[in-house]
């Protein structure tokens, strides 16, 4: 056979020679008006223990794109790792100046640039280094897009570049990525290449208007608008319009007016991104031709994947759980598409994973999940490493943080939380019926967190899931059911299920209904729980979920809601591993507002909500209906 290492070493030194003859010949003197910005330079460092390499890969259509490349220094007939980002794949090899590959790459690549992965970052097109047109989530060729091009073909072109191209390659490509970057690991998943031999998707952004970053149920995200103006200038090495300097961005939506008017005050209107978002606020074709879940739905299932997502993912709980509900009929031995569900924000996974807010957990869960699991997984699938035995699902139990193994999701059955007279949640089904009645203004929203609210501020954001509902609880606009002090464990694994009978005195309403573990307030847990002190009493949300009242009968064509008419509105909260402890209360809260996470509801009905005039924006009284035949429930999936 021949020797790699020699052909290698041969080429460079020819490749060298090559270089200096040209210099030597070609390159003209320099004077003093030669311009001074060269193309490119790659870094000479002798001493480092890795190679660091940037490539413009060519796509089908000549663009290219920028892409790094690093490994350890010796590393050979090695499989390649990529990410397709579009948050500057320059950063994600260059995190601190160093000569060990250990700092120069994420938390997340530690174990496999020291195990003598190649690991390979690319800017998608349109974004930072790359050539091309950038479309934010562009849609897979098809209906939406005749240009050939979407992020499968990219992600195919450039792993057939990669094998061809990296001598250090033993051939076989896994994708990885949170986010956006689940989006393109995902999309990497349709007519995939055949040296595409396993994903993990992360955390992925899979149909924006369901319940992923832009929308939930038809509720808009205001931040929305942050982050396509931010992705949209200079190629996204700008900022987004947020960081308008301290305040509070409660006060600030709340002086705007609708979406529309706070898009034409800040002079953003001319965005595509935002235009997107102003001009498509039902689920038409606009959206769910764009929906990932439905585009892997119609194709075999061809490379293993592992899905991951956070039980606390503040921008896309909807993604991961939806492509798994897809792929899963298709493995049909249970061993292709596995699950993962962490006690992680979005993107946590990448990171440490001790806490989240006020809850702490069992070690570094996100560490040991890569470690345990990811590591081996792609040791297995791209170099032929022992069976990693990865679990069909996997997530952990928060409450008695602990990793549970699963055969399918979700595993609960369906048990329903009803509300009742006098505030009380309780799995009797209530005889009688009843109605409570609040009063929802949108001139006086609930926030979604304390105020001052700074939607750009990480540590404000990245745990608000978690957050103590206490500051909320007393309002007269938030209606609260709890349940008596439980005896036994509740153990829930799935989605929760909401089953809202109410009516509106209006004719459009947001219904938010949030599921919450209540702390005793003086009994004292096993620390070993994640309980501290500072817990007693804590209002813990489980899962929070909106619905766009105007989309209950549709979500493509919205509608008036009649004034005073019950209607049995039906969603779901993200999918979960939970234990309520003994002595903890399951509490259930009703609220109209949620903000200025999500644009307020004028509570009258207009056509195009992102446009509602001042006048539209009027208080409605809310009425939830409990017991008899409108019984109001959360449905819990109960683990026997
Ligand atoms: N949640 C972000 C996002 C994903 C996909 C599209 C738009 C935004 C992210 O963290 O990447």
């Amino acid at each position: 056979m021949k020797n790699p290492i020699r052909a290698l070493t041969l080429l460079s030194a020819s490749a060298l020679c090559c270089v200096t003859a040209a210099t030597a010949q070609d390159t003209p003197r320099v004077t003093p008006m030669t311009p001074d910005v060269v193309d490119k330079y790659e870094q000479v460092l002798p001493s480092a223990d890795f190679i660091r390499r940037e490539a413009m890969i060519p796509m089908r259509d000549g663009v290219k794109l920028y892409t790094t490349i690093v490994m350890k220094k010796g590393t050979r007939d090695a499989p390649i790792l990529l990410s397709r980002t579009p948050y500057d794949a320059y950063d994600a090899t260059h995190r601190i100046p160093s000569q060990r590959i250990v700092d120069i790459v994420d938390a997340m690549d530690i174990e496999f640039v020291e195990d003598h992965y190649i690991r390979v970052t690319q800017d998608i097109r349109g974004l930072h280094r790359s050539e091309g047109e950038y479309i934010m989530n562009r849609p897979v060729v098809g209906p939406l897009n005749h240009t050939g091009i979407d992020e499968s073909t990219d992600a195919y072109d450039t792993i057939e570049w990669l094998v061809k191209n990296i001598p250090e390659s033993n051939g076989n490509v896994g994708i990885i990525g949170s986010s956006y970057l689940g989006f393109t690991a995902l999309a990497a998943l349709i007519k995939p290449h055949p040296a595409l031999k396993a994903a993990v998707p992360e955390s992925p952004m899979v149909d924006g208007w369901m319940g992923d970053d832009w929308f939930h149920n038809g509720a808009f995200r205001v931040s929305s608008l942050d982050y396509a103006v931010g992705q949209s200038t200079h190629k996204a090495d700008g900022s987004g319009v947020f960081a308008l300097g301290g305040g509070d961005d409660y006060t600030r939506y709340l002086e705007a007016g609708s979406v529309g008017d706070f898009v034409k005050m800040l002079g953003i209107g001319h965005y595509p991104g935002v235009r997107k978002f102003l001009e498509n606020p039902a689920y038409t074709t606009f959206w769910s031709l764009q929906a990932v879940d439905q585009w892997l739905a119609a194709e075999p299932l061809k490379v293993p994947t592992m899905i991951e997502v956070g039980q606390w993912d503040q921008e896309d709980s909807y993604g991961g759980p939806a492509v798994y509900r897809a792929l899963e009929p298709k493995d049909k031995n249970n061993d292709k598409v596995s699950l993962v569900i962490g006690p992680w924000r979005h993107s946590g996974a990448n990171h440490y994973g001790y806490d989240l807010g006020a809850l702490t957990f069992t070690g570094d869960t996100a560490r040991e999940w890569r470690v345990k699991y990811v590591k081996p997984f792609f040791d297995h699938w791209l170099k032929g490493g022992p069976d990693p035995h990865t679990p069909p699902v996997l997530t952990y139990a928060t409450g008695i943080n602990q990793w549970e193994v699963s055969q399918h999701w979700p595993v609960g059955k369906p048990t329903p939380v009803y509300l009742a007279a006098n505030g009380v949640a309780t799995f009797d089904k209530p005889a009688t019926a009843g109605r409570y009645d609040y009063v929802s203004d949108p001139a006086h929203p609930v926030p979604f967190i304390p105020r001052p609210i700074d939607m750009n501020d990480p540590l404000q954001w990245k745990p608000w899931l978690v957050h103590d509902q206490r500051f909320v609880s007393g309002r007269p606009d938030v209606a609260s059911w709890q349940s008596a002090p439980l005896e036994k464990p509740v153990h829930i694994m799935g989605a929760p299920a909401v089953e809202l009978f109410a009516a509106t005195s209006g004719t459009d309403s947001d219904w938010v209904v949030k599921l919450i573990d209540v702390y005793p307030n003086d009994v004292p847990e096993p620390a070993a729980q994640g309980s501290k002190p500072s817990m007693a009493g804590y209002e813990l949300p489980i899962g929070i979920e909106i619905f766009r009242g105007r989309h209950f009968r549709s979500f493509a064509q919205p509608a008036p809601l009649t004034p005073g008419k019950v209607e049995h509105y039906q969603w779901t909260l993200p999918n979960v591993n939970h234990v309520f402890l003994p002595g903890h209360r399951i509490m259930v809260q009703v609220q109209s507002t949620l903000f200025p996470l999500y644009d307020r509801n004028p509570q009258t009905y207009v056509d195009n909500i992102m446009y509602a005039k001042p006048d539209d924006y009027r208080k409605a009284t809310q009425s939830i209906a409990f017991g008899g035949a409108q019984a109001s429930a959360v449905v819990l999936p109960v683990v026997p």
